[in-house]
């Protein structure tokens, strides 16, 4: 099983994660790790932080001469902007941020306490441990993309664009949104949004390809790739939903007009043509793209700030004002990707056994040999 941690504030030293159980001989390209970082950072609405970060990885374990070894694996990256033991307390809680909950339940007044860890900063390591699950997913030919669909209330339309289109569409956009008259649209929403102190959400869908019939089960319920995934993508910062394909819409139509009819030919086995299920049924992956929806909610540090209680005063007063971003839906799509690489990573290591790649390789292909077969 691969497990990670992260440790690291937002304006400390340095964030840190440990990532165990990858398996051996997994080719270690620093230059693609770093551009997941940045790809994570490029976004129309992010604040004035990503024009002091140049995120990059410096790993200090698990690997010998540019391959893992099978040893945890532990990534160090830097904070720029590091200062926070300067940075003075917070005693206005922000509503939508972890700041009252955390201050009663740690019984910290200073909120900065909160602040600092409960920060989409941590993201950065998320992207750090999903390029290396993509590694490792490279291995096996799995690919993923992420755009956005939704940035407040103007909608992108995509439904006639193929993986590759939308693929190179968002990568060469820097909102993320595949549909081009969306984007700008997206943009004036941002502009307006800043103009008047406000934030904005939206939502993001990833889009993975390649991976095989039959990760996850349905023989239990915390074995389920379904519940793997909304756990993951679900402990995202600011996400409030996950749906998997049809998702939400589902609900409202008859059961003939949701279920993925099945079709057969000798050349390409069992194939369907529409993919409603999202590619999962009951609990595992069932070989079509797997589709993966999540909504942000706008960032709760407000430049026009709500109403809120000071703490230590208790007397009504209005909620800290922070640096932040205005809309930071386009990098949300980017740490979507990291951890749902890690969910499909974790299940091929379990369903094709993960000491080494080559082992994994050979009960890989001896799997897909059974699955043609049958
Ligand atoms: C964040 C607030 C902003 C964001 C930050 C998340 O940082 P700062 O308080 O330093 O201006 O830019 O995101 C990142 C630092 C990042 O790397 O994505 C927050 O409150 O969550």
């Amino acid at each position: 099983m691969i497990r990670y941690m992260t440790a690291g504030e937002s304006h400390g030293e340095q964030l840190v994660s440990i990532v165990d159980g990858m398996p051996a001989d997994i080719k270690i390209d620093e230059k693609f790790l770093n551009n997941e970082l940045s790809r994570r950072m490029v976004g129309y609405g992010r604040g004035g932080r990503m024009k002091i970060e140049k995120d990059k990885v410096h790993i200090v374990s698990g690997i010998r001469k540019g391959k893992t070894i099978g040893s945890p694996v532990s990534i160090i990256i830097k904070n720029k902007d590091f200062k926070i033991k300067e940075l003075p307390p917070i005693f206005n809680a922000r509503p939508g941020h972890a700041d009252l909950a955390g201050a009663l339940k740690y019984n910290q007044y200073d909120m900065r306490n909160m602040l600092e860890r409960s920060s989409a900063r941590e993201t950065a390591e998320k992207v750090a441990v999903g390029a290396l699950c993509k590694l490792l997913l490279k291995e096996f030919n799995i690919d993923m993309l992420s755009h956005v669909l939704v940035l407040g209330n103007v909608g992108a339309y995509t439904d006639e664009m193929s993986y590759e289109q939308i693929k190179k569409a968002a990568e060469s956009a820097d909102i993320r949104c595949a549909d081009k008259k969306a984007r700008v649209l997206m943009k004036e929403e941002i502009d307006k949004a800043r103009q008047q102190g406000d934030s904005l959400g939206g939502i993001c869908e990833v889009v993975i390809k390649g991976v095989p019939v039959g990760l996850g089960t349905y023989t239990q319920w915390d074995r389920r790739l379904d519940g793997e995934f909304a756990k993951a993508l679900m402990s995202i910062q600011a996400v409030k939903g996950v749906e998997i394909g049809g998702g939400f819409e589902l609900a409202f139509l008859r059961g003939s007009q949701v279920h993925d009819e099945i079709f057969y030919d000798k050349k390409n086995g069992f194939r369907r043509i529409t993919n409603n299920a999202g590619g999962i049924e009951a609990g595992m992956s069932n070989g079509e793209y797997i589709v993966l929806r999540v909504a942000m909610k706008p960032i709760a540090t407000l430049m026009s700030p709500l109403s809120t209680v000071n703490v230590k005063t208790k007397k009504e007063v209005s909620a800290q004002v922070e640096r932040a971003d205005v809309c930071a839906v386009s990098a949300c799509g980017v740490v979507a990707e990291a951890v749902s690489a890690y969910v499909i990573a974790n299940a091929m290591v379990e369903k094709f056994g993960g000491d080494s790649i080559g082992e994994m390789k050979r009960n890989y292909e001896s799997y897909l040999k059974q699955v043609k077969n049958f």
